[in-house]
């Protein structure tokens, strides 16, 4: 038997259980998910020490406890141990490193410099870097400040999250933020440098320019193009890719929130931008939450208008007395997918451009591939060639591989070749992503589909695995259908949807022939692509499918 506990989470404040993933009696592996727990500063997945079986919950939802408080009992699969093992916070993803260990990270605080005469007292430049975040990358999701603010010690700098934990990182000195280092968007992990402050009273030479002096000089140049490359994942459109980490960043991007809060937000489904805040620099507090919810709820439902958005609103419906009726939670990639997809189709004017490939010696050339390289473990699936395909249209193409910056104005042109594609799993769908697609053969991409679909049906896809797509492609040939119109999975601007091929009888201009055609369904962002430019696209991928060997030119 093992008992789990609450982990440190870095202050003595109780914590309260926001989640409860399992119920007794349910098996569970190794560091799956047990318990989701909050502080004021940090939200966190407990996992669970050990496979086995869950004994006894001993929390409840809404708890507040405190570290070493039990949380559950597992029964370990593994009959061999019998002694009584304490599952505590050195398990827990380090979160109580990330609240502790930032003082000793201080880094480039410049020496004390004499000036030959006296020793001043002034402020100087400290580079901070990433603390402990327990071994993983953590996506930035939150710049707190600005460039100019005044700083406390404890302030919230930036807020990261990983696939388990957010996080926020807060500061080790009174002083002025100079700069930040990263972007909304960055993967970052411990020892990168995030942010330079002007600390307070810190001994610094003369000479050593302020460093208030730097920032605007920064913002009043001219953006060259890597920063501009790097705008839009601060600014940009809430709408937002299907992956699973980016739910608080599209919520509330340039909000001032905690975990709990942006959770609270998440779960209400309020929009955090909305919110007036009433706490300490403009931070939003739960109350605040709860008090926009109850004046818009409180508003004229003449008004029609849901949650001040301009979109109308769905009324809330009472099925049961319809009927007998049951109640099922989506899960969290159902619920986050929903948001993203919502956000996509509202953001975007969608066009589906609808085609069709003849795919006949394709298919017969992928076939008689199939047992030589099924000794191998591979299957070559025709997914597999239209990634292929779709990488050669976008180079023939690069309208398709860009982004639309948020400023409406500028197309940000990716050089990289990343792409997507929606996998069915029975927790609801995600999408892993295939880096450098133009680097790797036919086979190499056939055995990443297989080993990324593979991580996505067994929960173990990372966000590094869903994240940078630059197209997407969305198979449901496997399934049935002839078409469909997928929607664009922001911030890119296209995705392909691909239905079942079938035999068809094909005029060549002198008789029909038996042709195996493939469905394809491009549906793209308006703003970005026009309608002549889909079709090109369409044509030139259904050519290439066509006649694989164009792939070779
Ligand atoms: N036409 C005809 N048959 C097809 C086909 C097509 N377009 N695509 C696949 N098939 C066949 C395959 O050849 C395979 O047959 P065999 O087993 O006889 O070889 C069978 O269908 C199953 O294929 P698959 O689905 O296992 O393999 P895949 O590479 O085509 O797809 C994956 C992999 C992960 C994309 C798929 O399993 C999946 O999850 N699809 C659903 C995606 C989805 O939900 N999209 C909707 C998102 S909302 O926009």
């Amino acid at each position: 038997m093992a008992d789990v506990l609450v982990p440190d989470m870095g202050s003595d404040d109780p914590v309260d259980i926001a989640e409860i993933l399992v119920k007794e009696g349910d098996s569970v592996q190794e560091e799956d998910s047990l318990v989701v727990i909050e502080s004021a500063k940090a939200s966190l997945e407990v996992p669970s020490p050990a496979a086995g079986k869950i004994v006894k919950i001993h929390a409840s939802v809404g708890q507040s406890l405190k570290t070493g408080d039990v949380l559950m009992t597992i029964e370990s699969s593994d009959s061999g141990s019998s002694e009584t093992t304490e599952v505590t916070d050195n398990q827990a993803n380090g979160i109580d490193s990330v609240m502790e260990k930032g003082t000793e990270e201080r880094h480039d605080a410049p020496e004390s410099a004499s000036t030959g005469d006296v020793d001043v007292l002034a402020n100087a430049d400290q580079t901070f870097n990433i603390p402990d975040i327990g071994g993983d990358a953590a996506d930035v999701i939150e710049l707190s400040l600005k460039p100019g603010d005044q700083v406390k010690k404890d302030d919230t700098l930036i807020v990261l999250e990983s696939a388990k934990a957010t996080v926020e990182v807060p500061a080790e000195a009174d002083g002025v933020l100079v700069k930040y280092e990263v972007n909304v968007g960055d993967s970052v992990s411990e020892g990168k440098p995030f942010v330079v402050i002007s600390v307070a009273g810190a001994k610094s030479a003369p000479a050593e320019k302020p460093a208030q002096q730097e920032a605007p000089k920064q913002a009043s140049a001219p953006a060259a193009a890597p920063q501009q490359a790097s705008a839009p994942a601060q600014t940009a459109a809430p709408a937002a890719p299907l992956n699973t980490n980016s739910l608080d960043v599209n919520l509330s991007s340039d909000v001032h929130a905690g975990p709990a809060v942006r959770r609270l937000a998440n779960k209400l489904g309020v929009n955090l931008g909305l919110v007036s805040a009433t706490g300490p620099r403009g931070r939003i507090l739960k109350e605040d939450v709860h008090a926009f919810v109850k004046s818009e709820l409180s508003k004229p439902k003449a008004t029609g208008a849901a949650g001040g958005t301009g979109l109308p609103a769905l009324p809330e419906m009472d099925f049961s007395q319809h009927g007998e009726v049951e109640e099922v939670s989506l899960t969290k990639i159902q619920q986050m997918s929903a948001q993203n997809l919502h956000r996509a189709w509202v953001n975007i004017p969608h066009v589906t451009q609808f085609d069709e490939a003849d795919i006949t010696d394709l298919e017969n050339f992928r076939k008689s591939l199939g047992e030589e390289f099924k000794k191998q473990g591979v299957k070559i699936t025709m997914l597999a060639f239209m990634i292929k395909a779709s990488v050669h249209a976008l180079k023939a193409f690069p309208k398709f591989n860009a982004s639309l910056h948020s400023d409406g104005k500028t197309l940000i042109m990716k050089k990289y070749y990343h792409i997507g594609f929606a996998a069915d799993t029975p927790n609801g769908l995600v999408v892993p992503v295939i880096k450098n697609a133009d680097r790797l053969s036919v086979v190499e991409i056939a055995q990443q589909l297989m080993d990324l679909s593979a991580k996505a049906r067994d929960k173990k896809l990372g966000p590094k695995d869903m994240q940078g797509g630059c197209f997407t492609i969305s198979s449901l040939g496997g399934i049935g259908g002839t078409a469909f119109t997928p929607i664009v999975n922001w911030p890119e601007v296209a995705i392909l949807g691909v239905s079942r091929s079938k035999m068809q009888p094909v005029w060549n201009g002198k008789e029909f022939t038996p042709r195996n055609m493939l469905p394809l369904s491009l549906s793209y962002d308006h703003r970005v692509i026009d309608g002549a430019d889909a079709a090109r696209f369409s044509q030139y991928l259904s050519k290439l499918l066509g006649d694989a060997r164009r792939m070779l030119l």
